[in-house]
């Protein structure tokens, strides 16, 4: 009597997988097996009704139709997943890669790109050369070779993302200046634009993720006349207008004496907005003359070199090209806000 039922509930199984064509056809076949009131479920609801001599043979009974029902539905799924794979491979065939594609979609530069190849080319005008570096680095290059020792207070300033290796990501474009000191030696003249992470709170003019424009200059008798010449020519190329500069002294262990190069917040005209957190002025980039410790790591001879460098906020410099008022937009991957510097 329990063979009887269970082949007839075989047979029928089969029958309906043989049928089905999508997931939901199987889902429904999976109810009616093994559902709450599946057929498969009812035979066990039976075993309380089979005297108990018979019950353990009964139990295994089911338990194999149990394990065959699973079993099939569990290939059947897999079986149509990969019917409706093969379909669509075979339904992209037809479509013809050589046709013309419609570019209305067209994309745009950021306008963080857009701001460094125009700082790129104003210093490429005056002689520098443009330098790519790496965004992971060690801890020698971001802090020991700029004259930051381990422990020193100044790398609190720079809140750091360690990697498990001991590597980190590069949390200034500073830390590529070792590399290019001794790629070229002196003098040289090189800017290396680069990402840089830290672990910021954000808000309107902090992201965690930024970039910054370094430059350095290194011959003999460079001063810092030299330094301010340049900043002021790429400012006043950039913005096509006179920009409000004010320097105050700054510091950073890798450059003596250092600066600290403000503009006039663009956003506000200078009167105060989130933009330049109230103040009127945004700093933008800081600069001085390299520390001599940091041109012998470089391997230079400062005998006979000084030189100085900067460390521009590009992501700030592009703010105030365009107007941009939070800093959170341009990292957002917002089309709208991109799609505006379409025909730039
Ligand atoms: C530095 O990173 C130094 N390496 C700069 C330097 C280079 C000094 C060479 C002297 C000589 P600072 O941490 O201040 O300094 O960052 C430089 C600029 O990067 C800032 O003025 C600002 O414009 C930009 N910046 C810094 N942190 C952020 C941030 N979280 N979000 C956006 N821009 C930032």
């Amino acid at each position: 009597m329990l063979e009887e039922k269970i082949s007839g509930i075989r047979a029928q199984l089969d029958a309906a997988i043989a049928e089905a064509k999508n997931p939901s056809d199987i889902e429904a076949i999976r109810v009616q097996y093994l559902g709450k009131k599946g057929l498969v479920t009812d035979l066990m609801k039976e075993l309380k009704d089979v005297p108990n001599d018979q019950k353990k043979e009964y139990g295994q009974k089911i338990n194999v139709i149990k394990k065959e029902a699973e079993d099939k539905i569990k290939e059947a799924i897999a079986a149509i997943a990969k019917k409706a794979e093969e379909e669509l491979v075979n339904s992209a065939e037809q479509y013809d890669i050589t046709m013309p594609v419609d570019f209305t979609g067209e994309g745009s530069y950021h306008p963080i790109t857009l701001v460094q190849r125009e700082v790129e080319e104003v210093f490429a005008s005056m002689g520098f050369t443009i330098e790519d570096y790496l965004e992971i680095v060690d801890d020698y290059k971001c802090f020991e070779a700029l004259n930051i020792p381990k422990h020193h207070p100044a790398r609190d300033m720079q809140d750091t993302y360690y990697l498990d290796n001991g590597q980190l990501l590069k949390t200034h474009t500073s830390a590529a200046q070792n590399a290019i000191m001794r790629k070229y030696g002196a003098p040289l003249r090189a800017v290396f634009p680069g990402r840089c992470f830290r672990n910021e709170n954000t808000d309107a003019c902090h992201e965690n993720t930024f970039f910054q424009m370094e430059g350095m200059m290194i011959d003999e008798n460079i001063s810092i006349s030299n330094l301010i010449y340049f900043m002021k020519t790429m400012l006043s190329e950039v913005f096509k207008q006179d920009i409000k500069v004010r320097l105050r002294p700054g510091f950073f262990p890798f450059v003596e004496p250092g600066f600290e190069l403000d503009i006039s917040c663009l956003i506000c005209g200078g009167e105060g907005c989130p933009s330049c957190k109230n103040s009127g002025w945004l700093e933008l980039c800081p600069c001085g003359m390299i520390h001599p410790n940091v041109l012998k790591a470089g391997g230079i001879d400062t005998d006979k070199y000084t030189g100085f460098a900067f460390g521009l906020g590009l992501t700030r410099l592009a703010m105030m090209r365009y107007g941009i008022k939070d800093i959170r937009d341009l990292n957002s991957g917002n089309l709208k806000v991109l799609d505006q510097f379409k025909n730039i």
